[in-house]
């Protein structure tokens, strides 16, 4: 609210009047309805989870940070946690940020040997007073709250990789499987917004490499005034961007949560060719939603595609593109 209008309300309404209207505000907030999103076919599953505290009016940070544990635990999910794909030494290493609606952020990088990476990520936030970690230091923290070492290589993601080392060939390849990095944000009863997002990265990156997931305003930004978003795809793209952050100062200034995204997409595409660089084999994919609980995707290309779970139900839906 604009200073004048501070005045305004001051001056007319006494102490009394700005208790109703806070009173006033607040209920306002308190009859958004809940609406979970997230990236690709897998966050069906991850909506549902997230579903069972959402929709029993539990808080957006509790519902996503359970929504997406779900499909870093899952094997069979080779993007995320245990069972992804490696780096071109054969190892795992993971990506994760959480960030709640007052502005609190906690994130993990190059983290090894942890199936959960997320609640690392959210114990940095509520326990720590740094915003990142990275490598042997997130481990050695990990391990002091308690998380287990855990062998995250399964034999299918190194059977990959084994077949992989036989060329040695790097060449990511655009929506493998149609599900990679799960990022996930909501609204809550309350009106509160939440994110987070998780990977095991580019498969056979080099050993150390960071992408854009667990770096706050690329993977993920969460504005309780303006909106919230995630990003999918060449995270090294995302972040010359600082793309979620993009998309929520987009909504900020008014735009629809499908046009922020498109409209980031399209510097990304300027930054293409500004440099003259390849984008041949390149996606990227953003999601969001704003404070009234509208949503929206954009992809630099076809194939990216998104679940969104209301009281209604819960969807897969494929976003629009730009080629
Ligand atoms: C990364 N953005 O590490 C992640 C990976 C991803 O589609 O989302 N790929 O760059």
């Amino acid at each position: 609210m604009s200073k004048r209008r501070d005045f305004i309300k001051n001056t007319l309404l006494g102490s009394a009047g700005l208790l109703a209207l806070n009173h006033l505000e607040a209920a306002s907030r308190k009859k958004r309805k809940p609406v979970v999103i997230s990236t690709w076919n897998f966050g069906l599953k991850a909506n549902e989870e997230a579903w069972k505290v959402l929709g029993s009016s539990g808080s957006a940070l509790d519902a996503i940070e359970k929504g997406v544990r779900l499909i870093e635990s899952d094997p069979s999910e080779r993007s995320v946690g245990l069972g992804g794909r490696p780096d071109r030494d054969g190892v795992v290493t993971l990506d994760a940020c959480i960030m709640d609606h007052k502005g609190n952020i906690g994130s993990v990088a190059a983290l090894e040997k942890i199936e959960n990476p997320i609640s690392v990520a959210r114990a940095v936030m509520e326990k720590t007073p740094h915003v990142m970690i990275v490598g042997a230091g997130a481990q050695q923290f990990a391990l002091q709250q308690g998380f287990e070492l855990k062998n995250l290589l399964t034999p299918e993601s190194e059977a990959e990789w084994r077949e992989w080392l036989k060329t040695s060939k790097y060449k990511p390849v655009i929506n493998i499987e149609n599900h990679d990095t799960i990022g996930m944000v909501g609204l809550d009863s309350l009106g509160n917004l939440g994110g987070a997002c998780t990977t095991s990265g580019l498969a056979w990156k080099m050993h150390g490499r960071v992408g854009d997931s667990p770096i706050i305003g690329a993977g993920l930004y969460v504005d309780n005034e303006a909106g919230a978003a995630t990003a999918t795809g060449h995270g090294e793209e995302v972040i010359r961007v600082v793309g979620s952050f993009r998309v929520v100062q987009n909504m900020k200034h008014g735009m629809s949560p499908k046009k922020a995204c498109a409209e980031a997409v399209k510097e990304i595409k300027k930054l293409f060719v500004r440099r003259g660089a390849d984008w041949s084999n390149t996606q990227i994919g953003f999601l969001a939603i704003n404070t009234r609980g509208e949503t929206g995707a954009f992809a630099l290309r076809k194939g990216f595609n998104y679940a969104e779970h209301d009281s209604t139900g819960n969807v897969l839906k494929d976003a629009e593109f730009l080629l």
